[in-house]
């Protein structure tokens, strides 16, 4: 199955060679990787191109201007993955949170569900006990607060370890996404659910990350707790729609 796996980067300039190997050495050759790079100040912007010149038509880097953020870096992702013709979008972390053994299995799953999500909070999933409890309890709490507010189905409403089918990436009114943090993920996946789509969550060891640093502060908190309740509001419309069986469809 073509697999894009969009990954945005914000100074990782030591963890994206290694992921990138990781991805690589996956062993599926239509396997392809899109780093979306927000001019990080670090060089990953450059590390990135290297890692380009090295794997010729398996990774392409997009340099971003303009305001940064996880949200805005994601959908230009996406909406270039669109306009290649990978079937599964595969979105991941640059600093090697999300372990890349998940894949093969998650596109194992295209074929039944719209979205499959690399899940904390799965029975089965773990997050690595260097987090701290300040961390921990964090997104445990932010993900009850996200799933209570909004009604949430999935466990980890926050992962940012997911792979779209094609179809149901563009079904999905991504000019309409406003977040600029990681409530983006919560976003998503709320969108998705209330579109009606077929999620599943395979679950993983959530790693904490070895080499640089987090970019959660205080403003990408604040608006994760305030948006909820707008998100709530913003997406009232939205119905589940129906997806053409593939066999049916012309
Ligand atoms: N392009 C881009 N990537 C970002 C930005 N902020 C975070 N990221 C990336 O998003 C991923 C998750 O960020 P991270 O700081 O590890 O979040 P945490 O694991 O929740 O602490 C990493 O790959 C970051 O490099 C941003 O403003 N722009
Ligand atoms: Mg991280």
């Amino acid at each position: 199955m073509r697999a894009l796996v969009v990954v945005p980067t914000y100074n990782e300039a030591e963890n994206l060679p290694r992921l990138v190997q990781a991805l690589l050495a996956l062993g599926l050759p239509e396997l392809r990787i899109l780093v979306v790079d927000d001019r990080s100040p670090d060089g990953t912007g450059e590390v990135a191109e290297a890692l380009a010149q090295e794997y010729p038509g398996r990774l392409a880097v997009l340099h971003r201007d303009g305001p940064r953020g996880l949200g805005p870096a994601y959908l230009e992702g996406f909406r270039l993955a669109l306009r290649t013709d990978a079937e599964a979008i595969i979105q991941m972390d640059a600093d090697l949170s999300h372990p890349p053994s998940a894949i093969p299995p998650m596109l194992e799953r295209m074929a039944d569900y719209h979205v499959v999500v690399g899940s904390r909070y799965a029975p089965g999933g773990r997050v690595d006990p260097r987090w701290g409890p300040g961390r921990y309890w964090l997104s445990r709490w932010g993900n009850v607060y996200a799933r209570l507010i909004l009604g949430l189905q999935v466990r980890d409403a926050t992962a940012g370890f997911k792979c779209w089918r094609r179809d149901a990436m563009m079904r999905m009114p991504l000019e309409r996404v406003r977040s600029t943090g990681y409530i983006f993920q919560v976003e998503m996946a709320y969108i998705a659910q209330r579109l009606g789509y077929r999620v599943c969550e395979i679950p993983i060891f959530f790693e904490d990350r070895r080499v640089g640093r987090s970019k959660m502060d205080w403003r990408i908190k604040l608006e994760a707790a305030l948006r909820v309740w707008e998100l709530r509001w913003r997406y009232r419309d939205l119905k589940p729609i129906s997806f053409a069986h593939p066999e049916t469809s012309p």
